[in-house]
This record gives C-alpha cells, structure tokens and sequence, in this order.
C-alpha cells in the first residue's frame, strides 16, 4: 500500500487525486509553479512543494525537478495526473530508477501505445479490430507506398507513428497527390516529433470516437468499465463526453470490449487505460491507447460505480483488482460538459480573476473543479476550470439535469464556455444521440 503520492499535476485532476488519495489514507504531496501556490490542492495537500516558474517546461514538465521533490519529501509515489508527464515513457522509467513508483503502466508498455505503429501491431495480434491501412510504417519505395494506398483504396490519411491527438496527420483523396503528402507529413512528424515515421489508413468520412476503459493490475487480469462517446469537439478539443456511448447495437459493444480485454490481458497491463476507437456503420475501429486517466473517466465512474483513480492508487500499491467483470454493471447514462475559460465566440483564452463561483447540485450532480471565489485563472495552462457531470437512469434525464444545472451555475469574472453547452445539451441533434465528430464544427459553422 502507498504511503506518500506526489502529484505531479494541477487544477481539477490534482484535486481529484489528492482527494482519491485521502479517502485511501495515503498522505499527500502537492509540487506547483510560481503561478500555481493558490491551488485549491496545494492548500489542502499534506505538503507542498514549489518546482519552477510557470513555464510547463521549467515546472510541470521538469522531471529532475518532480523526482528531486519526491526525494526531499520522501515521496512513495508519483500520480502523473493527465497531460504533462503522464505518457512520457522516459519520466516513468526515471521514476523507477530512482526507487519510486510511477503510477500508471511501465515504461515499456507506454512507448510501445506512444508509437501508434506498435500499438496498431499489438492490438491486431489480440484480436481487435482495426482501420483497413498499410499495419506498419510507409518507407522510401514509392511504389509499395501506392500499392498499399491502391489496396486499402482512397481516401486514405497519413498518420506520424508519434503523434495522436490529431497531430501530425493528413487526408490524401487522390492518387497523384499520395507521394508529396508522404514526404511533407514524414518531414513535419520529424520536426514535431524528432520521429518521421509515418503509415496510411483508410480515411474513414462520418465517424464517432468512441473509447473504452480498461483496468489491468500487470499480472495479466484486465476488466473493462464499458464505453463512451467524445464525438463532441471542436479542433481536436473534447466538449461533451457521455457514457454508454447511445445506439449502440449491444452485440457489437460485446464483442469489441471482449477483444479489449483479451488486449490487456496479452499485454499484461498495469493501471488505467483507454482505448479509441472510430465507429462507422455499426463497427469499431481501433486507432490508438491512451495510458493515463483521462478527464472524461468521470462518466464512467458514475456508470459503474467504480472509482477511477483509487484503483490507479490500489493497482500501483500491488492490490489485485478490486472487482471482476462480472461485479460490473452500467446503469444509467452520463453526460459530462467541460466548462473552460474562453472567449464564447473566439475561443480564445480567457484568464483572470473568478469574482464569484457558485456550483450547481442536487441529485445525479457531479462538479469536479478546482474554482473558488476570488482564485485567479492563470494564462499559462490549460483553460479547463470545471467539469459539470449530470447522472441520471435515462440519457434523457441526464441530458434534462446537465440544462437545469448549467441555468445554476455561476462563474461571474471571467467568459466561459456556459452558455455554449447551455445550447449543445438542447440541440436537437444532439439531444436525438448518436452524433459524429463533424457535427459541432458543422454547426459552429467552422
Ligand atoms: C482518423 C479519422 C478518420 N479516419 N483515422 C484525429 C485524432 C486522432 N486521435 C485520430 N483522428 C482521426 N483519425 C481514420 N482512419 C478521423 C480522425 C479525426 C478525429 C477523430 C476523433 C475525434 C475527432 C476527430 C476529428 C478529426 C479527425
């Protein structure tokens, strides 16, 4: 069991964290920039400890910095959180060798689903379905390079083995144009990157991404914790997950989670994950694994009734899993609405001073957010300062709590993107379920 977890995170998820960490008993270590000593989490954290300037480079991103914190603290472990560090494969290897706890997956396992050739590899060899495409890196015979895009057959979508996240990716429709797409995706995924190793899949025209949660202790057990829908974004920016992802043929779901697990039982995986998936006339996709909690996990968490993050904390201390698959059941449905400071109409950034900040509540009301009355948002991070999580049997009561809690809730100081979801969670579109990923930025009009 752990002792002391330093989280290596901000905002809403070191929160999260620091309170998962309370409720085990373990105690806490908060590490912060120069801009980040009013935290919500810092101030409740056992201790503290500044790291840096506000640059993420020079704080949140500075592995000698983390791990030396966990040494003068004494620190067991270290909770990546998401972004930043979380799927940085050397950060984890450091944190082992220096005698700590990484929790998460091992090094190993986070740079083979970091080089989306190898995960795709993986993924095929246990069983789950995957994008027609070239299942290994394109190289300098351009001939083979069109014979491969002849056979998968156009449109196909050049993809960096090291981006993900929609980097480093590009949509070829015709024939002539294949080999010049090649060449300046290989150059730009090796200046992004320093990797320019890239590979071709179908271009599939209407999908939904859909994800599915796994849990795995690293002995070989793995379960899954059902589905959910991210369908709902704007330039690779999540606005609206839901869990069960709706209209989904049971079947169809069935036999995709089973090949899940079969994954993770194959790959032995430690800790939480996520696997993507595109969905397109009633079939999955496998396109990438993300190996680090997610901030959509809450919809999933209300589902199952399982807590995300303390299994992370258990699963890292050595425990076995807390529950096997039969002791899951999703019940109900789950809408969450990531609320940012932005501008409504830009987009833009909008940091500053939160006058005032009332959360809404009442029953199948979920808030996880790190606001609070007179906290300033800085300009430096990410603008997500809120997380509104409605809960209901149907999705329709969950869609009708997520409208009601929105009208209650108040962020007075600064823009946010309120009003927004106010108009996404009585879409009709929306509303009916089952949208694709280029529904939000058709109506946006982008
Ligand atoms: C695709 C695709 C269509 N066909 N792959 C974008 C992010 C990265 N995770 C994968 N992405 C896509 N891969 C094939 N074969 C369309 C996208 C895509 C997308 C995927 C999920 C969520 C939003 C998206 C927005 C634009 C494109």
């Amino acid at each position: 069991m752990l002792q002391k977890v330093l989280i290596a995170n901000r905002g809403e998820i070191a929160l999260r964290v620091l309170r998962a960490c309370k409720q085990l008993g373990i105690k806490t270590v908060a590490v912060h920039s120069t801009a980040d000593k009013d935290l919500m989490h810092v101030h409740l954290a056992d201790e503290s400890v500044c790291i840096g300037p506000p640059s993420p480079t020079e704080s949140y991103l500075n592995s000698p910095a983390i791990i030396a914190a966990m040494e003068v603290t004494h620190a067991d472990a270290v909770h990546p959180g998401y972004g930043f560090l979380s799927e940085n494969a050397d950060f984890a290897e450091q944190v082992e060798n220096s005698g700590f706890t990484f929790i998460g997956p091992t090094a190993n396992t986070i740079r083979v689903m970091g080089d989306k050739v190898s995960a795709i590899e993986v993924m095929i060899k246990a069983g789950v379905p995957t994008v027609p495409g070239s299942n290994g890196p394109i190289d300098e015979d351009d001939e083979r390079t069109l014979k491969i895009a002849r056979e998968i057959g156009f449109p196909v979508i050049i993809k960096a083995a090291a981006g993900g996240g929609g980097r480093g990716m590009r949509v070829v429709h015709h024939e002539a144009d294949l080999i010049k797409s090649v060449r300046v995706t290989q150059t730009e995924a090796q200046t992004f990157f320093g990797n320019g190793t890239v590979y071709l899949e179908k271009f599939l025209e209407n999908p939904r991404h859909v994800e599915i949660q796994v849990l795995g202790d690293g002995q070989g057990n793995a379960i899954h914790l059902g589905d959910r829908d991210c369908s709902l974004q704007r330039r690779h920016q999540k606005v609206i997950e839901e869990a069960p992802a709706p209209g989904i043929p049971q079947a169809v779901r069935d036999e995709v989670l089973e090949t899940c697990i079969k994954a993770c039982e194959q790959l032995k995986y430690r800790g939480a994950g996520t696997l993507e998936f595109l969905y397109q006339d009633e079939r999955f996709y496998f396109i990438e694994m993300n190996t680090r909690v997610q901030v959509e996990h809450p919809v999933t968490e209300q589902v199952t009734g399982v807590d995300i993050v303390r299994e992370q904390l258990l699963i890292a201390g050595g425990a076995p899993l807390s529950y096997s698959q039969s002791d899951i059941q999703i019940r109900g449905h789950s809408i969450e609405c990531r609320i940012n400071a932005e501008d409504p109409k830009t987009f833009v950034p909008s940091p500053g001073k939160i006058q005032m900040f009332h959360a809404p509540g009442g029953n199948g009301v979920r808030v996880d957010s790190h606001l609070y009355s007179g906290y300033t948002v800085p300009p430096h991070y990410d603008s997500l300062i809120a997380k509104l999580i409605c809960s209901g049997d149907t999705r329709e009561e969950a869609l009708r709590r997520t409208e009601i809690a929105l009208d209650e809730m108040l962020i007075a100081g600064i823009n946010s993107n309120i009003g927004l979801h106010k108009e996404l969670v009585t879409d009709a579109g929306f509303m009916k379920g089952g949208v694709n990923i280029h529904y939000l930025e058709k109506k946006l009009g982008l």
